[in-house]
């Protein structure tokens, strides 16, 4: 039995405006207050928690074509990739508690500006590629990937306060799983750029053993990269996780998120981690609130070292009569 002693740095993004839904704002305090400190050091982990982003207000920014709040949203991620820098430069493994997915903009470009060269993991229902331009709802939310990919870098528009974002992931360094609904345009762009994908259709075709294998087979297949993992809890099907804004029938039970997490502990390289999409305010009642931050504890806790059949302390020594 390997233990190995976890570092971890806590930073919350209390960031609502990639999206429309009010109450995404509010996910970070609360995983916080579900006990995820205390939770992570009772499993031997060295917690620092960064507290919280904070964000300005930016009044007159409106709408760039379909593209909604892009300078509050170009601004926010300024900021969070610095606080990811230092968090990274102090030695730890990053844990980003959102907010909108439109974070990982931050998250991945402040990771990356440390490790260089990363593979990204995206658990996700959907596929967050859409481009300022393709975008159905103008949303940034469902389009964080292709501000990072290099080889999206010209199809993007110059955008207020994005000038600092430079791309940081390259396409074959990517892999998505829990895919389930996914624009046309987003469907084009994966096949363009060859991403590699695991639907729910492959989830349920090779079972999620035989996808981690092969998502680890891929994102190895050159060097080993640090791993970023990024978590939108709309992953997992809405009757475990239904307090977020864009539920997708037919989603990862508790145990295939569990074992994501678990899979990707094990591989000793994970670098970063987001969890993100959690709103209470979209939970019908108290034990829809409390199923989603449930699930998103416990998914961090499987990032740094909780595996589900038990563990010991190596100098334990049991008691005597
Ligand atoms: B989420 C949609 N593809 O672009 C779009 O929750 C949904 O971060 C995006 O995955 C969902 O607005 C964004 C229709
Ligand atoms: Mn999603
Ligand atoms: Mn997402
Ligand atoms: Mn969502």
């Amino acid at each position: 039995l390997h233990h190995q002693r976890y570092s971890v740095g806590i930073i919350g993004a209390p960031f609502s405006k990639g999206q429309q839904k009010d109450g995404v704002q509010e996910g970070a305090d609360l995983i916080r207050a579900a006990g995820l400190v205390q939770k992570l050091k009772g499993q031997g982990c060295v917690v620092k928690d960064y507290g919280n982003v904070t964000f300005e207000n930016l009044p007159n920014d409106e709408s760039i074509g379909r593209l909604k709040t892009p300078r509050a949203v170009g601004r926010a991620n300024e900021l969070l990739s610095g606080a990811v820098q230092k968090i990274k430069s102090d030695g730890n493994t990053c844990v980003m508690l959102g907010g909108d997915h439109s974070l990982a903009i931050g998250s991945i470009s402040g990771h990356a500006a440390y490790r260089h060269e990363l593979s990204v993991l995206w658990v996700d229902a959907h596929a967050d590629i859409n481009t300022p331009l393709t975008t159905p709802t103008g949303n940034i939310h469902g389009q964080p990937m292709s501000y990072l990919i290099h080889e999206l870098h010209s199809k993007m528009p110059k955008l207020p306060n994005f000038s600092w974002l430079k791309p940081c992931i390259a396409a074959q360094d990517v892999v998505y799983i829990g895919l389930r609904d996914v624009d046309p345009e987003e469907h084009y762009i994966l096949k363009y750029l060859g991403i590699k994908t695991f639907s729910m259709t492959e989830v349920d075709r090779l079972g999620i053993a035989k996808v981690m294998e092969q998502t680890c087979d891929h994102m190895f297949s050159k060097v080993k990269k640090p791993i970023h993992l990024s978590f939108d809890i709309d992953a997992l099907d809405p009757s475990v996780s239904p307090a977020t804004g864009t539920p997708v029938a037919g989603g990862l039970t508790y145990r295939e998120g569990i074992y994501i997490t678990e899979h990707i502990c094990q591989t000793g390289l994970l670098s970063a981690v987001d969890m993100v999409e959690v709103n209470p305010k979209l939970g019908r009642t108290a034990d829809e609130i409390k199923s989603t931050v449930n699930a998103a504890v416990d998914l961090l806790l499987g990032c740094f070292g909780r595996i589900r059949e038990g563990s010991h302390d190596p100098d334990y020594k049991m008691p005597n009569p």
